[in-house]
């Protein structure tokens, strides 16, 4: 029996909307399958495993959503040490009990952690859309949404700027083109969220198999544009859910059904954005500048008062704003010091393991990590 034979034979039985409230006809494409991870079956695992999707990931356990349903299974110490995020697909063994392999992703959002070892941190997994969420107010900070950015170019996913609040705007406008300005190269939906109008512009990103992430500070609209969107009633006005003092009163991330189809992958708490390794991502949101970098007569060039600078010709000339230049030797200076950490980091591990026996550090290099 193939993997599509086993979602075709259970797609059509009545679901108990209470115990289960996803979307009635759950197939492989629509929880976001695609030949991409189709192709890394064997035809034995094809015959005798079920894929499944990680829709919530605790500490010790995921939840995850077959063709058939949610499960919750425990993780072995193997992938709680391989790690797993939301949105990730794996595959159980027949009794639906465990996971037995984590199939490569399509695309990973990762930060670096706040820990000290400078490691990377799962926010989620095969995100196809990032809705990178800001007000038309006082939260408003294009060197924020710079770095959101950054991780949705280096990652592959497409990302638009959703400004909301543009009720509270006295010039949308004015509001919007300067957000074009700060931001070329992305595609900005500017809405009222707390209305239908406002939400159906964002209903073009979605469709079924896709999935959507959310991405900005607390209060910018985030839960009321998950729960218009979705069967979800998060709270609302979370303005403490994630700021420095840990007061968390959001939950867990979890992944939502989208009424219209494709899936929405919550991500409270990401306010201290910490990039890593996002060079090319940088380069991408700044393509203008990282342009005009090959033409500076010094390869070494930090564009300050190197003579024959074609970053400051430009700024002389007025086609490059100088803030849009500071934000951007900014993010590069600290893209580049994170990276170096986590390259220190992976140093010290390695070289703690040899002492306590190769065996480890072999295994971890083969997994990739
Ligand atoms: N006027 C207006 N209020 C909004 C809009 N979007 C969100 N809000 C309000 O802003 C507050 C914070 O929204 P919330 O969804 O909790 O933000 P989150 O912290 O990003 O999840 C709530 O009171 C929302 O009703 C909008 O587009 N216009
Ligand atoms: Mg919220
Ligand atoms: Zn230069």
């Amino acid at each position: 029996m193939s993997v599509y034979d086993h979602s075709r034979d259970f797609s059509g039985l009545p679901l108990n909307t209470r115990q289960f409230p996803f979307p009635m006809s759950l197939s492989l494409p629509g929880l976001g399958w695609s030949p991409h991870f189709q192709s890394q079956l064997s035809v034995d695992e094809f015959d005798t495993l079920t894929p499944a999707r990680i829709s919530q990931v605790h500490r010790n356990a995921v939840e995850v959503i077959t063709t058939t349903g949610p499960h919750r299974i425990h993780l072995s110490a193997e992938f709680l040490q391989i790690g797993v995020a939301i949105g990730d697909w794996v595959l159980l063994s027949p009794m639906l009990d465990e996971i037995t392999r984590l199939l490569d992703r399509k695309t990973l959002l990762q930060r670096r952690s706040a820990a000290e070892n400078a490691s990377a941190q799962l926010i989620a997994a095969n995100v196809d859309t990032l809705l990178i969420v800001s007000s038309c107010n006082a939260d408003y900070n294009p060197a924020r949404l710079e770095r959101y950015l950054a991780l949705a170019h280096q990652a592959d996913i497409e990302p638009i700027l959703v400004l909301t609040k543009v009720d509270t705007c006295d010039d949308p406008d004015a509001f919007i083109a300067g957000a074009r300005l700060d931001l070329p190269n992305v595609q900005v939906v500017a809405i009222d969220a707390t209305t239908a109008a406002g939400i159906s512009l964002l209903v073009g990103f979605c469709g079924a198999g896709k999935t959507l992430a959310l991405l900005g500070s607390s209060g910018v609209g985030k839960s009321t544009i998950t729960n218009a969107l979705t069967d979800a009633a998060l709270e609302t006005q979370g303005i403490r859910d994630d700021d420095a003092k840990g007061r968390h009163t959001t939950t867990a991330r979890s992944m939502h059904a989208i009424k219209t189809g494709g899936w929405l992958i919550d991500t409270p708490g990401m306010r201290a954005l910490r990039l890593l390794d996002v060079g090319e991502g940088v380069d991408m949101v700044f393509q203008d500048v990282a342009d005009l970098v090959p033409l500076c007569k010094f390869n070494d060039c930090a564009h300050e008062t190197e003579p024959g600078c074609a970053v400051q010709k430009a700024i002389k000339d007025g086609t490059l704003d100088p803030k849009r230049l500071a934000r951007w030797l900014k993010l590069s200076a600290e893209d580049a010091h994170n990276s170096r950490d986590l390259a220190q980091a992976h140093a010290n591990a390695r070289s703690t393991e040899k002492k306590v026996g190769g065996g480890r550090a072999k295994g971890k290099a083969k997994r990739g990590n």
